[in-house]
């Protein structure tokens, strides 16, 4: 028995994104399900879960339906103390854990104003008072934690932790609506835009799912602010340079080319999630 862990759409919500990471970062194997949000009510998709009824939710192995992204993140950390959950000095430590609460209880105007979309960034959202009231507080906690940690690379509080999971969907927010911080805001928002393991999530929100209009805003929209993909197109034929989809071994069936060169995957959603940002996945770079 595994974890499983229950998901929104890629693209578009947020607490799903934490959720993941909170697996994908350090390490955890899980079953995964999506629901579908163009669909029925994320409660109705999750009645055989109950009491879930958002996403993420994670089910132990054991049973336990642990439906918050905070919960999941302390959850794991007491069940795997070896993989990093939290850093293991007690200052640091205590200071990730109050930036993550304050992320999960705060924030409401940035989050109702400006909610996640991957698919798209915008020139000038035209932040109300409030989001910018949000934004100078961000700046604040961020910079205490720098001072407080002292890391030595791009996380708040050392290495990655449970914090920079937790706002993770944040920096996506900054990016995609092209909100006005400091430059040493913009430069832990760009490590979030250039970690791979975000830019994994959101090369699945580029290619699964509709594209949800209520999502949309009003706003003249500029390419994504985050590293530049490399250019892979999908095509029809092959045949591939390798024989088996280089992420399940099951022969290759679908097609991408990248420098003139063809690849193979699986199955269509393998393929164009390569397609979306083929760095973005160690098992197709090894290859190419
Ligand atoms: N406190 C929860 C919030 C989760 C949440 O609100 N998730 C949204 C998707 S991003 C959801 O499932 N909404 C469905 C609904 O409210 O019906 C957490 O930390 O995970």
């Amino acid at each position: 028995m595994t974890y499983q862990l229950l998901l929104g759409d890629y693209a578009y919500s947020s607490w799903s994104l934490r959720g993941w990471l909170l697996f994908e970062k350090f390490g955890l194997s899980r079953a995964q399900t999506m629901v579908d949000f163009s669909d029925k009510s994320v409660g109705e998709q999750l009645a055989q879960f109950a009491p879930a009824r958002t996403v993420p939710t994670m089910i132990t192995p054991e049973g336990a339906v642990v439906s918050d992204s905070l919960a999941i993140g302390e959850e794991l950390a007491s069940r795997h103390p070896e993989a990093g959950f939290w850093p293991s000095e007690p200052k640091a430590r205590a200071t990730a854990r109050s930036l993550a609460a304050e992320m999960h209880s705060g924030f409401m105007a940035l989050r109702s104003d400006c909610p996640m979309n991957l698919r798209l960034s915008y020139q000038d959202a035209a932040p109300s008072d409030a989001v910018r009231d949000d934004l100078a507080r961000l700046e604040i906690i961020w910079s205490h934690a720098r001072d407080t940690c002292a890391p030595t690379g791009p996380w708040l509080c050392g290495d990655y932790s449970v914090a920079d999971a937790m706002f993770a969907p944040v920096a996506a927010r900054i990016a995609g609506y092209n909100l006005p911080v400091g430059p040493e805001a913009q430069s832990y928002v760009a490590a979030h835009l250039a970690d791979p393991a975000f830019r994994r999530w959101r090369a699945m929100g580029m290619v699964h799912g509709a594209t949800l209009p209520w999502y949309a805003k009003d706003f003249e929209t500029r390419p994504w602010p985050g590293p530049d993909a490399m250019n892979a197109t999908p095509v029809e034929t092959g045949p591939a340079e390798n024989a088996t989809c280089p992420y399940s071994g099951k022969p290759s069936t679908h097609f991408l080319q990248i420098d003139g060169r063809t690849f193979g995957m699986c199955n269509a959603f393998c393929r164009d999630k390569t397609v979306a940002d083929p760095e973005a996945w160690p098992a197709f770079m090894a290859l190419l």
